[in-house]
């Protein structure tokens, strides 16, 4: 279960979206937060890359995965994060280093208002591939209402 894998974690109201605060082990010699895949994760990531040196009026994303679970972390910075489930959108701010969100598949998401120094850093549970994305919003909603008659 997603709420057993992660130890401290809210739901923003949007399906299966989980604001996730990891562990910040604070020092003199400076702060480190951490996170074990198989323990901490509900996927083992394939894949990560970071997002960085976004022109603070510029928006990313705008688009969903068929497939793809994703874990977010602004690891410098701040950035907003809209996750919308075709039902229910939320904003949520990534502006500290032990914050993270995880995304299921068929969640639209949109990134934005980033800091001039943030690094968004992403964990995915696949390799990439562009076949799996979902970019048009009618084609989104498509998908739940089939996904939600399927599942009621
Ligand atoms: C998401 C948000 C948070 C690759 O070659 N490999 C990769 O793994 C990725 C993610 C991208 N690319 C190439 C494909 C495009 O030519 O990098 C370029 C920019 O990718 P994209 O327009 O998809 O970037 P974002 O910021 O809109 O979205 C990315 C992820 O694609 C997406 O999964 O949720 O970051």
């Amino acid at each position: 279960m997603l709420e057993e894998k992660f130890v401290s974690s809210i739901e923003v109201g949007v399906r299966g979206v989980r604001v996730v605060e990891l562990p910040r082990i604070e020092d003199p010699r400076g702060n480190l937060s951490v996170m074990e895949f198989e323990k901490d994760l509900p996927f083992v990531p394939a894949r990560c890359f970071w997002i960085y040196n976004v022109p603070g009026h510029h928006v990313r994303g705008e688009h969903s995965h068929r497939r793809l679970e994703q874990f977010l972390v602004c690891v410098k910075g701040a950035c907003v994060i809209t996750v919308d489930d075709g039902r229910n959108r939320a904003d949520v701010a990534l502006d500290r280093p032990n914050r993270g969100l995880y995304l299921p598949p068929l969640i639209w998401d949109m990134m934005h208002q980033f800091s001039h120094d943030a690094v968004l850093m992403v964990l995915a549970s696949e390799r990439y591939d562009p076949a799996e994305y979902i970019r048009n919003y009618d084609e989104f909603l498509q998908l739940i209402n089939q996904y939600e008659s399927t599942f009621p």
